[in-house]
């Protein structure tokens, strides 16, 4: 986000080049990487760590959501070859080659911070907190592109009620995994690692606001976030960690990584808002990706029915 402006990507990036794995090609690498391939139900099946629920497993029993949009929904190839994930690349079709054999299991969430039962839960048991459901959003990144996702995984305020959140607590922290040795990102300082981010405690507890572990109704592709990520679709993509291993309730704002590396650029609300523009770019349209023109943004990215109640009496120039 630093480093490119949206007048930069070349519309040869939008449409990313060079060669793809075929979607088999892809599906037969992450079976061996996951050393098993699961026949039936997901959910029930992944009892020991080297059972690792690898991208592409399906998933099963997934719910309908009335929260979805019917616009079309974009290709999962451009979806998950086209990313934003900078612990392995800034470079968008980096991420889809380099993520391939990170490791999602074992892999616990740690929550802390002012909650009454402090917990470590293992990603398999909070996948099994509740039935999943298909979730299509829109997901407007700040650089000016955008996506239609079929997510899968239900209300992050279904893991937060898990944990009885006190009454000081104010924010919700999500700090992201630290692991240069799986990540050649974190290897350089492009960022201070680990990635964190952070909301307002009725902004995670709201309904849209989505904890994700699957797309197209299978597991998450590594590059896209796995083993367990937020989705908050009024907001730029990059609130929508990837990765997270903690979730500390505060009293005090979040500092998150983007405001931490340039405060005038990137604000803690980061609420998609088509009449404040970044510094360097208008952030009155947007491309989705696949297409060749643009569109006008929408304010909260079309979710202002729901959430711009969230925000009311407040001035979205000062608090972007
Ligand atoms: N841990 C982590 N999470 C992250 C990022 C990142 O670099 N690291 N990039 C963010 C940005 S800028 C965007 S637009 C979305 C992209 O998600 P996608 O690759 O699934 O489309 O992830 C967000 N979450
Ligand atoms: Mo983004």
């Amino acid at each position: 986000m630093l480093i490119k402006k949206p007048a930069d990507i070349a519309s040869s990036e939008i449409t990313p080049r060079g060669l793809y794995l075929s979607r088999r090609a892809f599906l037969r690498g992450a079976a061996i990487a996951g050393a098993t391939t699961l026949g039936g139900g997901l959910l029930g099946k992944l009892a020991s760590p080297w059972e690792q629920a690898s991208a592409g497993t399906k998933i099963d029993g997934i719910q309908k959501s009335n929260f979805s949009t019917n616009e079309k929904i974009t290709p999962y190839k451009d979806v998950t070859h086209y990313n934003n994930y900078y612990e392995f690349s800034t470079d968008k079709e980096g991420p889809a080659g380099l993520a391939k054999n990170f490791r999602t299991r074992p892999w616990t969430v740690k929550i802390e911070g002012l909650v009454s039962k402090k917990k470590t839960l293992d990603v398999d048991s909070i996948m099994k907190l509740a039935s999943p459901e298909e979730r299509i959003y829109r997901h407007r990144c700040v650089e000016g592109w955008s996506i239609v996702v079929p997510w899968v995984g239900f209300s992050l305020s279904t893991l937060l009620k898990q944990v009885e959140p006190l009454g000081k607590a104010k924010f919700v922290e999500f700090t992201t995994v630290y692991d240069p040795s799986q990540m050649p990102g974190q290897r350089e300082r492009v960022l201070e690692w680990p990635y964190v981010e952070g909301l307002r405690l009725d902004e995670a507890m709201h309904p849209l606001t989505f904890l994700c572990f699957g797309m197209y109704g299978e597991v998450l592709p590594n590059q896209d976030g796995a083993p367990l990520r937020l989705v908050v679709p009024w907001k730029y993509g990059f609130k929508s960690a990837k990765a997270i291993v903690k979730i500390a309730f505060t009293e005090k704002q979040p500092i998150n990584t983007w405001n931490k590396a340039t405060p005038n650029e990137y604000g803690f609300y980061s609420n998609v808002n088509p009449n404040v523009d970044h510094p360097r770019w208008s952030q009155a349209r947007e491309r989705r990706l696949g297409e060749f023109s643009k569109r006008p943004t929408l304010m909260f990215n079309g979710y202002g029915d729901q959430v711009a109640s969230l925000y009311s009496g407040m001035d979205l120039k000062r608090y972007f």
